[in-house]
């Protein structure tokens, strides 16, 4: 077939502008001169696409007539960001897009910022996802991501005058949207609820209802490897779209309530975050997904095949599990083998056995998914028959491996009305790993320690990466021109470890000076982003100090805000004086769980800071404190880069990797931070003397609960701790209202979880460290550099390449 021919080279400017002319007139319908820069932007969208097509088609072909294995990446979310300009990069069609844009007239950023960026996800897992599907392409590895093309995205974030973050919803698929492909032919049907009967001696699935499941799908091309991967995203349709007797009846609302409970499967993203949602809608997404991916891959790999033999199935495909929101599609291939193909037990079990792996995602105890067993019996009887004799055969091989009775109960995958899926995905697949060591460490000494005990062989670590695409090349284009040219090549792009080559550029001054003005740069795009986008003013000419991620108590967002009260008060109080203060411009970004009480009072006492601190003359030029509303990628790819320092200081033991610290530290920003998740591994490689360390260690954070956490004790012992804390309770920041934040300072007083007071004193002390390095440019800039030129282990590509050897055991395409 002529699709295995080699894809075409890329086309020249001005078939681009053709291609964009034609899209124009024949899809768009508006003519070269009616067209605005939205229109140029689809065209451009689709003319990418189109140029992709052969590649996407060869990619499909060898992927199942190739001898090497596929990914397919189980995830109920990709945060993937504008596509456009990823899209170009990859494909290597930038330059060809600038010059055919311009030549009809468009600036090419407009057309690039003209996409409204999809929100499918809620922080770092969803974003993970999305970066190691681009290094799976990148690396020419065959793969799927497969998810949910949500209608509404995570929730658009502002504040209201009082400084409350008000959520509205994300109704992005009201813009057109030139990426998704509808495939409707390559429909699945998903079925839900009903009963099991025996029938001939076998166990029969008699479903209530049925929903339709339409892939979307998505090209994801490689950056220069020629491969384009799918990333395919079920939508839910009704197969009764409309009930014409009760129209007839006059029952509108009636008529259409099918089509409504069956589109409400894919309406909307769980806005949670670290946290577990027990919503019956909720485990409705996991199956729905689930199941619609796994008849998928069946289908691609053994097409037009009645009776395939499935057992060659691990050697198709092995299917990680994001966390543990797809976990259920184990059941589900138990299921599939056993009463649609008619295998025994055993056999199905190998099959599915081999075929998953599992991905944790946290530490904390309450993130992991349980599911009512009474909720999976009413939704998914067949379900919950196969768990339970999963858990028969598991507790007998516990047995079996001499595991005591106690130990037994604790392993328990079902037991009284709960499901674990941790532990199903544990049991039921090949490997589990945690996303960086320190969090692999603790899942086998604490988390899971029962199950890395009865099978240490499964257990593994990945450390998480990111795509230098993305977040360096796109979103850094000075820095990006600086280390090819320091390194004389730009192959850093697809081996990160090349940067490695910078670190003698780090004993060259003028290269650290020419690296310190690729800073000051992108701190001025960001002082023009922040006036266009948020209408605020930013002093250039300060310290830009960053924290942006997820709102949530471990993360503690308080300890950043408590030490920038204390600062406003030392100015305030003239403790310090006026030569001492280095100006520094705070910027926190951040959602709450729209039901989390006290991360949405913590978005408020920071907007309320940052009022008063903002509008005080006494502290004008010395400090200043923005919340920006609506984190997401486009603000990440721009205030990233202009950031100098940046705050990664959850309670050590809490945060499983992150993400962003590797961000920050790619473009040229130290950290100040905890020894939690991959700041370890951070700190490990840019060295001790680049990475600002403060806080207490998962020992002795285990040490102090166990000896009786007191934060009052701490709020006493530091008089820049009591003053803070005194200032939130005395109404300072509310109006003189002195119950506005009651609930959060008697939280912090009485409880503090994640010892918030415990490690105020060393983060206010490390603060004179930062800025005596500050004042000192030069020095800054080469340690900024270090953390560059030693970051290039946290590419997703060598992530990618981690799973390959340690878990999926495959490898690229020939
Ligand atoms: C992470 C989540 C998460 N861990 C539940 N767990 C969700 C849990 O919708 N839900 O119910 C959504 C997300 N997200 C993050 O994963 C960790 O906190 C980070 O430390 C880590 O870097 C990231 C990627 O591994």
């Amino acid at each position: 077939m002529t699709e295995t021919t080699a894809p075409k080279s890329p086309v020249t400017n001005q078939e681009f502008a053709d291609s964009i002319r034609e899209q124009l007139k024949y899809v768009q319908g508006v003519t070269p001169e009616q067209a605005t820069a939205a229109d140029v932007y689809v065209a451009s969208s689709l003319a990418v696409r189109r140029h992709l097509q052969d590649a996407w088609f060869k990619t499909q072909h060898d992927m199942v007539n190739g001898n090497t294995k596929a990914v397919g990446y189980f995830s109920a979310e990709f945060l993937m960001g504008k596509q456009l300009e990823n899209a170009l990069l990859n494909a290597g069609l930038t330059e060809q897009f600038d010059a055919a844009v311009e030549s009809l007239g468009f600036t090419p950023k407009d057309v690039i910022d003209a996409e409204y960026e999809p929100g499918l996800g809620n922080g770092g897992l969803g974003r993970l996802a999305a970066c190691f599907i681009d290094s799976l392409a990148s690396l020419g590895v065959p793969a799927f991501g497969y998810g949910i093309q949500y209608r509404y995205g995570i929730f658009k974030q502002t504040f209201d005058k009082d400084g409350k973050q008000v959520e509205t919803p994300d109704y992005w698929l009201n813009n057109e949207e030139p990426w998704g492909h509808v495939d409707y032919n390559r429909d699945q049907k998903v079925s839900f609820g009903g009963e099991v009967v025996e029938e001939n001696g076998k166990r029969v699935w008699k479903p209530a209802w049925s929903v339709r499941a339409v892939p979307v799908d998505y090209m994801v091309p490689g950056y220069k490897s020629q491969r384009v991967n799918t990333l395919r995203l079920w939508t839910a349709k009704s197969y009764d779209e409309f009930d014409l007797l009760a129209f007839n009846r006059s029952e509108y609302m009636e008529a259409v309530k099918p089509q409504v409970k069956a589109e409400n499967i894919s309406k909307i993203l769980y806005p949670e975050d670290s946290t577990k949602v027990g919503k019956e809608l909720r485990l409705e997404q996991q199956y729905f997904f689930v199941a619609a991916s796994l008849h998928d891959a069946i289908r691609v790999f053994y097409p037009g095949e009645a009776k395939p033999d499935l057992t060659t199935f691990p050697n198709k495909i092995t299917f990680q599990l994001n966390d543990t929101h797809p976990v259920i599609g184990i059941p589900e291939l138990m299921r599939i083998l056993i009463d649609e193909y008619d295998y025994d037990w055993d056999t199905a079990w190998s099959i599915t056995q081999k075929t998953f792996n599992y991905t944790c995602h946290t530490l904390l105890p309450e993130a992991l998914e349980v599911w009512p067993a009474s909720l999976i019996g009413e939704l998914l009887p067949r379900h919950l028959e196969i768990i339970e004799k999963i858990n028969a055969q598991f507790e007998d091989e516990l047995k079996g491996k001499g595991i005591d009775d106690a130990t037994i109960e604790r392993m328990r995958i079902y037991t009284g009305d709960a499901v674990r899926m941790a532990y199903l995905a544990t049991y039921g697949g090949s490997h589990v790993n945690g996303v960086a060591e320190l969090h692999s460490q603790l899942l086998k000494d604490m988390t899971l320690k029962d199950f890395s005990d009865a099978y240490p062989d499964k257990f593994t670590n990945v450390t998480n990466g990111v795509t230098p695409r993305r977040f360096i090349k796109l979103a850094n284009p000075a820095l990006s021109d600086l280390i090819t040219e320091g390194l004389g090549t730009d192959k850093w792009l697809s081996d990160l470890e090349l940067l490695k080559g910078l670190v003698p550029l780090a004993e060259d001054d003028e290269f650290v000076k020419k690296f310190a003005a690729v800073k000051a740069a992108n701190k001025h795009s960001f002082v023009g982003f922040a006036k266009d986008h948020y209408g605020i003013d930013i002093d250039e000419n300060t310290l830009f100090n960053t924290m942006v991620k997820r709102l949530h108590e471990y993360k503690r967002q308080s300890l950043k805000i408590l030490a920038v009260i204390s600062k406003y008060a030392a100015i305030k109080n003239g403790t310090v004086s006026a030569d001492d203060i280095l100006p520094r411009t705070v910027f926190f970004g951040a959602k709450a769980a729209p039901g989390y009480y006290l991360a949405k009072m913590t978005i408020e006492l920071i907007n309320n800071v940052s009022k008063v601190v903002n509008n005080d003359p006494d502290v004008k030029g010395k400090l200043a404190v923005h919340m920006l509303p609506n984190y997401n990628i486009e603000m990440a790819q721009n205030l990233i880069p202009a950031t100098e320092l940046d705050e990664q200081i959850s309670q050590a033991g809490k945060e499983a990797s992150g993400t962003g610290n590797m961000k920050f530290a790619l473009n040229g920003a130290l950290t100040v931070g905890t020894l939690d998740g991959a700041n370890v591994e951070i700190r490990e490689r840019v060295g001790a003397d680049n990475f600002f360390l403060f806080g207490m260690t998962v020992d002795e954070v285990e040490k102090l609960y166990a000896d009786g956490y007191d934060p009052a004790k701490y709020y006493e012992a530091d008089p820049r701790l009591k003053q803070a804390i005194d200032l939130v309770a005395n109404g300072t920041f509310s109006n003189g209202d002195r119950n506005a934040y009651a609930p959060l300072v008697s939280d912090w007083l009485t409880k503090d979880w994640f010892m918030t007071l415990a490690d105020f004193s060393a983060y206010a002390d490390i603060q004179a460290e930062i800025e005596k390095l500050y004042r000192d440019p030069l020095e800054w800039n080469r340690k900024a550099l270090l953390n560059v030129a030693n970051s290039g282990f946290f590419s997703s590509d060598r992530s990618i390449e981690d799973y390959l050897e340690r878990i999926w055991k495959t490898g690229p395409l020939a």
